[in-house]
């Protein structure tokens, strides 16, 4: 069970998606997902001139054993680069553990926990019949939870949210440009306007419909409070990066002050991220990504560190993970006790012809599939025509007075 070859593939059918090919001796492929927004080549480099020579050679089976040494053997711990890295090679390793065990990956993780994961999608419109049509939408689709976003009178285009469903920007509206697109903010005109979009879309909904909602860490936790308190009467399922989640005392004002649930995490890329938050229960919900938090490895520990405070898996899935990245989290989430919920931002039709998935979404439920591994082929002839192309996020300023602030 040695592996043979280690190869990265860049392609973007829409977006831009790094992965990384791992095939043993005895011609088994794995797939990892090492895509970071806006960031993509920094982690090729990492992989292909730090990584893949090591892995030449290695016997495939000792999965902790790999993560360890890549992740102690490089003296330079933790950071977004690093961590996608190791995330795609240990991803790659369980898929090909999987294909040897000739199970789905759920199962070697310890079976099915439930028939299906819930699953958000993204309900966003630029004024109220807009958001009430994406919601529509959704709810036709089968979603029994949608995540609402609107724009805030004034301030332009909704954050945050794919412009064009079939893929392409940040989660979002970035798009292939030489240089990050520009938007503006004014954190008070929000919290203003986003405690009436929650009563309107509980007044045409009723109270049954999960709803959620991404603060993108635009708020200080004084801000936050006020928030979370002032959309207690509407019942949210949660509340996302209230606060720029790297200041993890600052949630403990936040928590003081108001019972909607919160959930934090996504930019995150280790559990030692989260020590103050989950020991002290600042949080309900873990949103880190298999992909960007060191893989299967590390985000099952870190769900095991979770589950000992009551606090839940919500994994990110916006679109600038890849299918392999969504996989892997439907394997965990599927297999773990303490899921809450999955974000499912569905890829294109064009991402779908690189990526061949075996996952569904079927009665506001996703299913990973049952094909040995995770159950997602990269088809290369298909992704060599879609080279790399430059994108970024975009850059938030104050509409006040031009200052940069948290996108
Ligand atoms: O790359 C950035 C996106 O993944 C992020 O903006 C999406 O906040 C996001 C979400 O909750 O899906
Ligand atoms: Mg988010």
């Amino acid at each position: 069970m040695k592996i043979k070859s280690a190869d990265v593939v860049v392609t973007s059918p829409g977006r831009n998606f790094v992965s990384l090919r791992l095939e043993t001796e005895d011609g088994v492929v794995g797939w990892g997902d090492a895509t970071l927004n806006g960031r993509e080549l920094a982690v090729v480099s990492y992989l292909r001139d730090h990584v893949n020579p090591l892995l030449i050679g290695r016997d495939a089976g000792p999965i902790e054993d790999t993560w360890q040494y890549l992740y102690r053997g490089a003296y330079w711990r933790r950071g977004p680069v690093t961590m996608a890295a190791v995330a795609a090679v240990d991803t790659a390793l369980w898929d090909i553990k999987a294909k040897y065990a000739n199970m789905p990956l759920y199962e070697l993780l310890g079976g099915r926990s439930r028939r299906g994961l819930l699953s958000y999608g993204h309900a966003s419109g630029g004024d109220l019949p807009q958001l009430f049509d994406s919601i529509d939408q959704h709810l036709d689709e089968g979603f029994r939870a949608v995540r609402i976003q609107t724009g805030v009178p004034g301030l332009g285009p909704v954050y945050g949210v794919a412009g064009d469903p079939g893929d392409q920007g940040p989660d979002g509206s970035a798009g292939v440009a030489p240089r990050p697109s520009e938007e503006l903010w004014d954190t008070r005109a929000y919290l203003r306007h986003l405690p009436a979009v929650f009563e309107a879309v509980r007044a045409k909904y009723g109270p049954e419909l999960l709803l959620l909602h991404d603060g993108h860490h635009r708020m200080t936790p004084t801000q936050a409070a006020q928030l979370g308190k002032r959309l207690e009467p509407y019942d949210l399922f949660w509340l996302e990066d209230c606060t720029p989640a790297e200041n993890q005392e600052g949630l403990r004002l936040v928590r003081a002050h108001t019972t909607t649930p919160l959930a934090l995490g996504e930019t995150f890329n280790t559990i030692w991220d989260y020590k103050t938050l989950i020991s002290e229960h600042l949080i309900d919900y873990v949103r880190s990504a298999v992909t960007h938090t060191g893989g299967i490895t590390a985000m099952r520990k870190l769900v095991d560190f979770a589950a000992m405070h009551q606090i839940k898996a919500g994994m990110h899935g916006p679109t600038d993970v890849s299918p392999i990245g969504m996989a892997a989290a439907l394997h965990l989430g599927l297999a773990i006790h303490n899921f809450g919920i999955q974000e499912f931002m569905p890829h294109s039709e064009r991402t779908l012809t690189v990526f061949r998935t075996s996952y569904r979404f079927e009665d506001g439920l996703l299913h990973p599939g049952d094909r040995p591994g995770l159950g997602v082929e990269l088809d290369l002839e298909a992704a060599a025509a879609f080279p790399y192309e430059a994108a970024y996020l975009p850059v938030n300023r104050l509409a006040l007075d031009g200052t940069v602030h948290d996108w």
